[in-house]
């Protein structure tokens, strides 16, 4: 982990730069992937399973067997910590439903604004090296509560076309019945186009490699919206002599596990305390099952020394952090100064990890930045505003005039004449 000692503000978009991706030689491998699920539909999906996960598959659609049984593959400590996760992130996203409005702006004018679920969704759970079980919960709790008609949801198959059993479980916990054995950007193209066995959806979610997150990107050529544009997991933990040493090196590690371009920053006003977090980085990395991934992501990443509380705060800021960990005495204001994070974990006993599984917020946030203009996911995710107007006879008399001379000067007759029109005929009676 490189130190930085108090850096001038002109070399932190630099020295704090996210590991990039070479997107061209990405795409040039996902646009093929895309045309060929457009043209053959499940054919395809079924070669690249075999090409990419090493597996002949029988079937894309998870049978109803196979999600009943994978209850039994899981322990019940297991299941009953899922079902505490569920509980909680259903509480804090039912508390997100909002009261429909309605105004009336002019005596007989009358706007109204309803949520509409979207009505097909497409949920993308990564395989790989860690099976993302808490992403179902994230992304599949929302979209039920929301009213989502359709909800599909693609993972990729192990060597055995297995799905992991947690993955189903979670799955069927919340009520997802459509699971496809489909994963990276095939699983992508799969949702934008539709297959016989995938539907077409309305907007594609979650996470996964650059493939994956290439295939999105591509997707919204489509008319199909996803999330957000994602990338590999990071946070910035600010902390004072205040913070436990021991605690803030476990939340950095808790990331930098994530995966080789993770990166994970520390901002503090003491340099001894920064010299202590990294030798207990140090310490506990040694015992971590996923060292070797940890210890590349650290080489991306930085401890920043800024002895000035305002430009700690600048920088930040200007990081924007998918995850920003505060644990400084003077906590409320260091709170209140930030405006650019994805989510933000307050104190000694509040570790990011407790936001990635089951406090009840979501962990589907924005990377890379992208906390400067993107929020994380929500109900509002899987819910779109539709608005509604009733305007009575008075209402038009009291409005049209306006609307006429507006639509006059914007020299738009047509517009004018539908309100000329009617007004005409409540003044004779007759048209
Ligand atoms: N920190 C990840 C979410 C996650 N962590 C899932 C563990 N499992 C993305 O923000
Ligand atoms: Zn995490």
């Amino acid at each position: 982990m490189k130190i930085l000692n108090n850096p001038d503000s002109n070399t932190w978009e630099k020295e704090l730069a996210r590991p990039v991706h070479k997107t061209k030689q990405i795409n040039k491998i996902v646009k093929p992937i895309l045309r060929k699920v457009k043209r053959n539909g499940d054919k395809a999906l079924i070669k690249f399973a075999l090409e990419y996960d090493h597996v002949q598959l029988e079937s894309l659609l998870v049978s109803e067997k196979e999600i009943k049984s994978s209850e039994n593959s899981l322990s019940k400590e297991l299941k009953e910590a899922i079902q505490v996760a569920k509980i909680n992130i259903e509480k804090f996203h039912k508390a997100q439903v909002s009261e429909d409005l309605v105004e009336e702006v002019m005596p007989g004018v009358v706007c109204k604004r309803n949520s509409m679920p979207i009505q097909k969704v497409g949920l993308y759970i990564p395989g790989g090296t860690a099976p993302l079980f808490s992403t179902v919960l994230m992304l599949g709790i929302p979209a039920k509560i929301a009213g989502c008609k359709e909800i599909v949801l693609c993972t990729p198959p192990d060597r055995h076309g297995e799905i992991h059993p947690a993955i189903l479980y979670t799955a069927d916990l919340i009520g997802i019945t459509k699971i496809i054995k489909a994963g990276g950007a095939q699983a992508i193209a799969a949702m934008t186009f539709g297959t016989n066995t995938v539907p077409k959806v309305d907007k594609i979610f979650g996470p996964g490699n650059q493939y994956v997150t290439a295939a999105k990107q591509m997707a919204t050529k489509y008319g199909v919206a996803i999330d957000m544009p994602a990338g590999p997991s990071e946070v910035l933990v600010y902390a004072d002599k205040t913070a436990v040493p021991a605690f803030v090196a476990a939340d950095l590690l808790s990331q930098a596990e994530h995966g080789v371009d993770s990166q994970v920053v520390l901002v503090t006003n003491s340099e001894k305390f920064a010299q202590k977090v990294i030798k207990e980085i140090g310490a506990q990395v040694e015992e971590l099952p996923r060292k070797d991934i940890a210890v590349k992501a650290l080489k991306n990443s930085r401890a920043v020394i800024m002895k000035d509380q305002v430009q700690a705060l600048e920088l930040i800021n200007e990081y924007a952090p998918e995850h920003l960990i505060i644990s400084v005495e003077n906590e409320e204001e260091v709170v209140n100064s930030i405006y650019n994070a994805g989510s933000i974990f307050i104190g000694n006993f509040t570790p990011e990890s407790a936001g990635d599984y089951a406090s009840g917020t979501n962990h589907t946030l924005p990377t890379y930045g992208y906390a400067r203009n993107y929020s994380g996911v929500s109900l509002d995710s899987f819910i779109k505003k539709m608005t509604y107007q009733k305007i009575t006879e008075e209402g038009i008399k009291n409005l049209g005039p306006t609307i006429e001379v507006m639509a006059a000067n914007e020299l738009l007759e047509a517009h004018k004449n539908a309100v000329t029109i009617r007004l005409n005929y409540l003044k004779n009676n007759k048209l």
